[in-house]
């Protein structure tokens, strides 16, 4: 899907979203969800290809025709005959809780215990030419009402960005996202962020360092959060023990689904670490279920969930998502992840597809 801007992170660009969708049947009923893996390897391992390869290969044929009670019930089968590929796994469960929300008309919210009718949401803003060019966006974003507003960053594209975007907006709710690129001494170059007055620095150093984060964080008063480096609760709570990190980023697709997530989140209550909701640029599918996510009691600070309109100029979701005035996005009450399929959109967009009996 044709992104409405292009989308440039540390890493790399974007114009287009590729995802798989999954429609998976349960006793007549039909569940969907969606693998966040991106074409590219380079915000996570896991990429469409490979994606595509696991769910055919391995994962699906694997529970294919079994009973499971709860939605992420296959996973402890699977998780040491098919190690890793956690956004594979991610989406068969959300398709598994449309399923069951749909079973017992019953709202992924409703099931998963979500308290809250609407969420804070901000805008995760993309690398631009320079920092004027970057006020000028965040302003447009500001204007449609976002009141938190999330930049990316890189070496040399990070401090007089955000000195330019803080001076612009003096009481806005800022953070900043790296996204793996500095490495414990570059690191250093991000100290004058300190004076910024950040919500957050998101994580400034590799997926594998949580023992250098811990290093770093005792650094900065701005607290660190961690994204790519938690794929599972364990994670999480090493990187608490080891003060690598004082908030965590939580995306079902990159911790392998919405049981994983709610297990982090627990942790993360219980240790009184404030979490939030991460983004994939996802479709409707998708941010529906991060919506559902985002209303569970520990998610206090906004996510990363913006209105439809920021990402695509149509979605293969009938629902069209839209920021109300107070910067909060409503979540869905509908059985299931609360959404409907465009047929017409997802045909138009479909460059592949498999069936798997
Ligand atoms: O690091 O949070 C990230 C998008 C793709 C890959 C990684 C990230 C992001 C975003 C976008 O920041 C969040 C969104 O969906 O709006
Ligand atoms: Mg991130």
């Amino acid at each position: 899907m044709p992104l409405r801007s292009t989308f440039a992170i540390s890493s790399g660009a974007s114009d287009e979203r590729d995802c798989i969708i999954l429609e998976v049947t349960v006793d007549g009923i039909k569940g969907y969800g969606e693998c966040v893996a991106e074409r590219d390897p380079s915000y996570s391992s896991e990429t469409v290809g490979t994606s595509w390869h696991i769910l055919n290969e391995f994962l699906i044929p694997e529970i294919l025709g079994k009973d499971f009670k709860e939605p992420g019930d296959f996973q402890p089968k699977v998780s040491f005959i098919i190690k890793g590929h956690l956004m594979c796994k991610a989406a068969v469960e959300m398709a598994l809780w449309d399923v069951k929300g749909k079973q017992e008309g019953k709202s992924l919210k409703t099931l998963i215990g979500g308290v809250r009718s609407k969420v804070d949401v901000g805008v995760s803003v993309g690398i631009q030419e320079s920092p004027q060019a970057l006020v000028k966006v965040v302003e447009g974003y500001v204007k449609q009402g976002y009141k938190r507003i999330k930049l990316k960053i890189k070496p040399q594209r990070d401090i007089a960005e955000t000195r330019a975007v803080r001076k612009a907006f003096p009481d806005m709710r800022l953070q900043v996202d790296a996204n793996s690129a500095y490495n414990i001494e570059s690191a250093k170059d991000l100290k004058p962020l300190d004076e910024l007055d950040l919500l957050l620095i998101e994580q400034p150093l590799n997926e594998d360092d949580i023992i250098d984060h811990a290093q770093l964080q005792p650094q900065f008063k701005t607290p660190i959060c961690l994204d790519e480096s938690i794929l599972c609760v364990r994670h999480a709570r090493q990187a608490i023990d080891l003060g690598a990190c004082r908030i965590i980023n939580i995306k079902p697709g990159r911790v392998g689904g919405i049981t994983e997530a709610m297990a982090i989140h627990d942790l993360c209550q219980q240790r009184n670490v404030p979490v939030w909701c991460g983004g994939m640029l996802e479709t409707g599918v998708g941010r529906a279920a991060n919506l559902a996510l985002a209303s569970l009691p520990g998610f206090i600070l906004p996510g990363d969930i913006s209105a439809t309109e920021r990402y695509f100029f149509e979605d293969i979701t009938q629902q069209w998502f839209t920021l109300n005035n107070d910067s909060t996005i409503t979540v869905p009450e509908a059985p299931g992840l609360g959404i409907d399929i465009d047929p017409d959109n997802l045909e138009k967009y479909t460059l592949a597809k498999m069936t798997i009996p």
